[in-house]
């Protein structure tokens, strides 16, 4: 193991066990979600792993390591502090050098989990390609990590706070699989369907499986999103959320907000102006994706 990880107790145990561990980010809980609901959120999740045959392993950095699995102390600490450093691949060593705490974007999620090898990694959205790129070139650093980094990310998609046709574009020149699970189109989190077809589709988990045992076995490097739309169920009416994220655009423009704080600043707004709307429908997705996730990567180690 690289001598900056740590592993909880239940990750060491269960590798030692041969389970699958599924990994878990933690700038949704300090910079996705208000509190206290983030933290529950955190919890709920990992136990949907658990309950579905794997383990979880939440990653965060804490006094100059990389965690992988948080104790139940640490995952409120992550939820309820302030100034937490959102920490994506460009910030990693300084905030280790600096020992303070950080909490792990799906870029930096994905890099602790290749150091320690695991292979599944469950969140609600990806970042991408922002709207208006053509004049302020802000592209998530997530987006090159699945480029390189041999982690499978089941996600709902992206938000429409993003160019999503831009996303889609960019993760195909980058051979990038994004792979619909019983959806032939990408999801647009709070909502099923963006409208923009995927290259590949499948309803079946067997056949995903199979599909990244082969991408890695071939020696193609870089990682595999899983794209699983919100439930039926829980899904936000597309005019009513897609109104809502138009004017938290609008107004993170107008206050001049980029970089790193856009995404975070984004998504409190959408939680404000959705009354909590909005806040409920991303928790329902995120235990989605933990369910289907944790299913995956049981399937996956259970292959020839
Ligand atoms: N999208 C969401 N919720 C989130 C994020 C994205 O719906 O919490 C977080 C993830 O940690 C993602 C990061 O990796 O924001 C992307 O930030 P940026 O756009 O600055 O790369
Ligand atoms: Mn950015």
């Amino acid at each position: 193991m690289n001598k900056y990880l740590i592993l909880s107790e239940e990750v060491r145990a269960g590798m030692a066990k041969g389970l699958p561990i599924v990994a878990l980010e933690s700038t949704i809980i300090s910079h996705g979600m208000p509190y206290p609901q983030n933290v529950a959120m955190a919890r709920e999740v990992e136990q949907i792993i658990r309950d579905n045959g794997a383990v979880p392993a939440t990653i965060a950095i804490v006094a100059g390591k990389i965690k992988i699995g948080l104790s139940d102390e640490e995952l409120e600490m992550f939820g309820s502090s302030k100034g937490i450093a959102k920490v994506s691949r460009r910030d990693l060593a300084d905030v280790i050098a600096s020992q303070k705490l950080g909490a792990t974007t799906v870029a930096t999620t994905m890099i602790a989990a290749q150091l320690a090898g695991i292979k599944f990694f469950v969140t609600g959205g990806l970042g991408g390609v922002h709207r208006g790129w053509e004049h302020n070139l802000d592209i998530s650093a997530d987006l090159d990590e699945l480029a390189q980094t041999g982690v499978a990310v089941i996600c709902a998609g992206a938000k429409s706070i993003l160019d999503l046709p831009a996303t889609l574009e960019y993760l195909e020149t980058k051979g990038v699989p994004v792979i619909g699970y019983q959806t032939q189109n990408l999801p647009a989190f709070f909502t099923r369907d963006s409208g923009l077809p995927l290259a590949l589709s499948s309803d079946d988990l067997a056949h995903i499986a199979a599909m990244i045992k082969i991408k890695w076995e071939l020696g193609l490097n870089g990682g595999i999103v899983v794209a699983n739309p919100i439930p039926e169920q829980d899904a936000l009416a597309p005019d009513y959320i897609n109104g809502i994220i138009e004017s938290a655009v609008k107004e993170a423009e107008e206050k001049g907000i980029k970089g790193k704080d856009i995404t975070p600043f984004l998504l409190g707004k959408i939680v404000e102006i959705s009354g909590g709307k909005s806040l409920e429908a991303n928790i329902k997705l995120v235990k989605n994706n933990a369910k289907i996730g944790a299913t995956l990567a049981v399937q996956y180690f259970n292959q020839q």
